[in-house]
């Protein structure tokens, strides 16, 4: 067995969460904010049988998708007089950032 970790944006956790579901394939949806842009992102663990791996990494795939965001800077500490202009950095985040994990055990007690 694995543990499948998926770190996806909001967006499109809803619709890879349904697409697993109608698969048969459980998973956990966790609220999650990435260290580097400090905003919301959706981290999925999804419990599935070795040969469900690939099925589970297709679904992700399919449904989470590669956008833009902006981080802006925040500016250093300007002595009287001096000025910054800061401009939004644009970044790429996804599809999906995934994890294989074995599991040694997978009880339901
Ligand atoms: P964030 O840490 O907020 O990162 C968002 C996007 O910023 C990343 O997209 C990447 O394009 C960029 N980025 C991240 N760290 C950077 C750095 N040190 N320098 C320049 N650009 C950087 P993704 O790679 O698609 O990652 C999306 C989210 O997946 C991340 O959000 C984080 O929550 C998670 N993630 C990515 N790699 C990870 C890792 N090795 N371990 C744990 N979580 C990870």
């Amino acid at each position: 067995m694995k543990l499948v970790i998926a770190v996806v944006q909001g967006e499109d956790a809803q619709r890879a969460v349904a697409a697993l579901t109608d698969r048969g394939i459980s998973s956990t949806r966790i609220g999650s904010t990435g260290g580097f842009l400090q905003q919301g992102n959706v981290t999925l663990l999804i419990g599935v049988e070795d040969a469900q791996v690939p099925d589970a990494l297709r679904i992700i795939q399919e449904n989470c998708h590669e956008r833009s965001r902006y981080l802006t800077p925040v500016p250093p500490l300007a002595e009287p007089g001096e000025f910054f202009m800061t401009y939004p950095v644009e970044v790429q985040v996804g599809g999906a950032t995934v994890f294989v994990v074995p599991v040694d055990s997978f009880e339901k007690i």
